[in-house]
């Protein structure tokens, strides 16, 4: 199955081994939006999906236009058939509507939260950040 959903993950490993990422104290507190120090389901798809959009949305007006996607190894047809006919391209929020977009980053939530209480602690997810590192290296 190519697809959005399985460019997303790609690109995401990508942005983790870079060294212009903020540093993970930095990243933890900006998906932890109610301040609780736990980042739940819904904090991390929201910032997961963000970040993934923003490296597709190369020009950064707030879309994915076809020439972006394909630029980013996406395929015309599946670009095609997730973009709603007529418009200029994918939004953040239709990404986010996307269920087949959020059951992928739902995968990445539950490798992070090791516990299975929902939510991710700062420790899981420095956890977590070491286990995809090692993985792309
Ligand atoms: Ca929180
Ligand atoms: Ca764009």
């Amino acid at each position: 199955m190519k697809s959005l959903i399985l460019l997303l993950p790609v690109a995401l490993l990508a942005s983790c081994a870079s060294t212009t990422t903020p540093s993970p104290e930095k990243r933890f507190k900006q998906a932890d939006k109610d301040g609780d120090s736990l980042v739940s389901r819904q904090e991390a798809t929201d910032i997961i999906i963000g970040d993934a959009f923003d490296m597709f949305d190369a020009n950064g007006d707030g879309l994915i236009d076809e020439a972006e996607y394909v630029a980013s190894g996406g395929d015309v047809a599946v670009f095609r058939k997730n973009n709603k006919p007529g418009s200029a391209g994918i939004t953040l929020e239709e990404a986010k509507a996307n269920p087949l977009v959020v059951d992928r980053f739902a995968v990445s939530f539950d490798e992070a939260d090791v516990s299975g209480n929902g939510a991710v602690t700062y420790e899981e997810y420095l956890d977590y950040i070491k286990r995809l590192e090692a993985a792309v290296r």
